[in-house]
């Protein structure tokens, strides 16, 4: 982790860059033809690269109903219980979200509402891989349920022996997910986007992945299907003053480094002792690790910064925009005030960033990359369209009419005008 003391506010854009993505294009290129494969061949494709790519012969893509009833059976009772109060804290929370329908009537006679609905067919992705993460699952089916969506699509990837994760197949089963393809990867986006034979084509396609998926979905995007957000690798900023504890801090650092080797944690604080003690409980923790690589690397672009001020600090934080923040400080309250840019904020010294991302009920699908700065996390509102609705009657029309004819006419919109006078004159007949 790179140590950096009072750095001038000149030096501080550099120490907020984010680390840089690789070639783009050459992944770009490649997405392209495995869309083109997709579109063309359809399943053969899907088959294929299952192949190629996971490795796993296939013949059927989707998960039968025995192979979810076998998978749940391998969960173990603990990890279920577990996964069920997540479940039930995110549902209670998302629940929150629900939008009643107000009626306003705008003027006598002039009524509006709006009303949520669902989007029609949602695809989540789930990725596998070194940890398959059955909590993004929870995180996406949750509001996808709640959201009332008709129609929920999993798409995964198949281990080696062509099975899917168990736990993200009981995880589906307790979301009463039952569309689920063995498909991994930029081909399992694609298939979402455009359908194929076993694949139903979808409105919406949400989930994290690597480089192939994050640019199949800026592709699907492209061409007309919705995303959730544009994703990158996870990320954490803390805040913490001398009430912090190192180890504590430590570890909610080490909890986002070791998602990815190109995950970026940033330490701010304004204790010249605290700053040592945080990177020498990183460096005891880490060894520690199972994966200790991936978090070795992801500290290598990492910073730890000693700032003046908690407004100094904040205001770093705010220009960053982190995926994560987290406040270890005394006045935890007061400072969460002022942030403006974060995707989700953790307060006090006893709210792991880790609570967020398993169990206590907020979405951990968040903006990365500085996206905070104009996005939202993913909640409820990712899984509805928000319709607007309108009635008029005569009395309404007599009010709202003649404001109408007056702008219509002052755009030249001469159409605009005859629908309101129409009316209005019809209005008049009927009366005379
Ligand atoms: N911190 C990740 C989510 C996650 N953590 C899943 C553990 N499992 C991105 O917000
Ligand atoms: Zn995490």
């Amino acid at each position: 982790m790179q140590v950096i003391h009072y750095p001038s506010q000149a030096e501080w854009a550099a120490l907020q860059q984010r680390p840089a993505a690789g070639e783009a294009r050459q992944v770009e290129e490649r997405v392209r033809q495995i869309f083109d494969d997709v579109r063309q061949r359809g399943d053969e494709a899907l088959r294929h690269y299952a192949q190629e790519l996971d490795g796993a012969a296939l013949t059927d893509l989707r998960v039968t109903a025995e192979e979810v009833t076998a998978a749940v059976a391998q969960v173990p009772a603990a990890l279920q219980t577990a996964i069920r109060q997540a479940h039930a804290n995110l549902w209670k929370f998302h629940l929150t979200q629900r939008e009643e329908i107000t009626r306003v009537e705008t003027m006598p006679g002039v009524t509006c509402w709006r009303k949520s609905v669902p989007v029609q067919r949602v695809g989540l992705y789930i990725p596998g891989g070194t940890a398959p993460l059955f909590s993004t699952l929870l995180m996406l089916g949750v509001p996808a349920r709640l959201a009332g969506c008709p129609e929920i699509v999993l798409c995964t990837p198949p281990q080696k022996d062509g099975s899917v994760n168990p736990v993200i197949l009981f995880t589906a089963q307790l979301l009463g997910i039952s569309t689920i393809i063995k498909a991994g990867g930029a081909q399992g986006v694609a298939a979402l986007a455009g359908g194929t034979g076993s694949v139903p084509a979808v409105d919406k396609i949400f989930g994290p992945g690597n480089r192939y998926v994050t640019a199949a979905k800026q592709l699907a995007a492209q061409r007309g299907v919705a995303i959730d957000l544009p994703a990158g690798p996870s990320e954490v900023l803390v805040i913490a003053d001398k009430t912090a504890s190192p180890a504590f801090v430590a570890a909610d650092l080490l909890s986002q480094a070791e998602h990815g080797p190109d995950s970026q944690v940033m330490l701010l604080t304004d204790s010249v002792e605290l700053l040592p003690q945080v990177t020498a409980e990183i460096e005891r923790q880490l060894a520690q690790l199972p994966r200790r690589e991936v978090a070795a690397l992801a500290l290598g672009e990492s910073r730890a910064v000693l700032l003046r001020t908690p407004e100094e600090m904040l205001f770093f934080s705010n220009q960053y925009a982190p995926e994560h923040l987290i406040l270890a400080v005394r006045n935890a309250e007061e400072l969460a005030e002022g942030v403006t840019s974060a995707g989700s904020v953790f307060l006090g010294h006893l709210t792991p960033e880790a609570a967020g991302d398993y169990a206590s009920g907020t979405n951990h699908t968040l903006p990365t990359g500085g996206y905070a700065r104009n996005y939202s996390g993913v909640s409820l509102d990712s899984f509805v369209k928000k319709i607007t609705f309108q009635r008029i009657t005569a009395e309404g029309l007599l009010h709202v009419g003649p404001v109408v004819e007056t702008m219509a006419e002052a755009e030249g919109l001469r159409a605009h005008a005859r629908a309101v006078t129409l009316r209005l004159e019809s209005l008049l007949g009927d009366n005379a």
